[in-house]
């Protein structure tokens, strides 16, 4: 009975303790987040994009970061997106104007000292031109202080960028852009040598603005050859009757207008001082 008391007085000091440790250990860690001022970092993730194309208006650029401090995140107490112009920054970065100031958002928490953290700013067509550096900064309430560079390329491209221009009729294919310095390998054009838009890049006789009629479709089964996202047809009267040259009887007169590339229409012209030929044709269109 006195052996069994011993017993659990052991296991009863041995368990306090062990808390008693974890309490002093726990109270450590707290004292030591307090004590130390750690400096906060400032990580980068992403710019994008990084190269902007022409264009009649904004672009956005949005710029993720991971910031964090050993104090824990909320300890980084100034946050914010900073862009200026190479041209306003001078040897050790420090900008004489930064043109964009915006603050810098947490968007996930990754822990207690870690966060992801996001801005955007909009590049206008009446900003500067070139090159823009980007400048992701954080202090903490200590005052110390942490930053990241980022370099983004505005309009700088413009005769960087080509297209397709597989039927090599002057107007591109949409969608088909490429940024290099030389022309890369296809029928690519420059986009400020192209004449615009194709609507279909597989027959350089369909375009904008074309006038011809044509009576075979284009390559896809449209005959919407000027690009106006209809099929105009060349005859829209129903031909009411023709006189044939060789046996000069009247020929039947034509009930309907045909569709884009059927036969029905009688051609017109002027033969034996009669003003229409009975020879059958196709409607064309455009
Ligand atoms: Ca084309
Ligand atoms: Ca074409
Ligand atoms: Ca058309």
């Amino acid at each position: 009975m006195k052996g069994k008391g011993v017993k659990y007085l052991l296991v009863f000091a041995g368990l306090f303790f062990l808390a008693y440790s974890l309490m002093v250990v726990n109270g450590i860690t707290e004292l030591d987040a307090n004590i130390l001022n750690l400096q906060p970092s400032v990580k980068n993730l992403s710019v994008s994009p990084k190269a902007i194309l022409p264009s009649g208006g904004p672009v956005v650029v949005n710029v993720e970061a991971v910031l964090s401090d050993l104090n824990g995140i909320d300890d980084i107490t100034w946050r914010r997106c900073l862009a200026a112009h190479e041209s306003d920054l001078n040897d050790s970065f420090e900008a004489t104007l930064w043109a964009k100031n915006v603050s810098l958002g947490l968007f996930n928490q990754t822990n207690e000292i870690e966060g992801r953290y996001s801005c955007s700013f909009a590049l206008n067509p009446s900003d500067k031109t070139g090159r823009w550096v980007v400048y992701v900064f954080a202090r903490d309430m200590n005052g110390l202080t942490a930053g990241w560079f980022s370099v983004v390329s505005f309009a700088s491209v413009e005769g960087n960028i080509w297209v397709l221009d597989s039927d090599s009729d002057g107007y591109h294919e949409a969608g088909t852009f490429r940024l290099a310095e030389s022309k890369p390998a296809g029928a690519y054009i420059r986009l400020l040598d192209s004449k615009g838009v194709d609507c279909y890049d597989k027959n350089a006789k369909a375009y904008p603005g074309q006038i011809l009629f044509f009576s075979s479709h284009r390559g896809d089964g449209s005959y919407d050859y000027n690009c106006d996202g209809m099929q105009e047809k060349r005859e829209e009267d129903v031909v009411k009757s023709c006189l044939d040259t060789t046996t000069t009887a009247w020929c039947a007169t034509i009930k309907s207008v045909p569709p884009c590339g059927s036969a029905g229409l009688l051609t017109s012209g002027t033969a034996n001082g009669v003003s229409c030929v009975c020879v059958p044709s196709l409607q064309a269109c455009r």
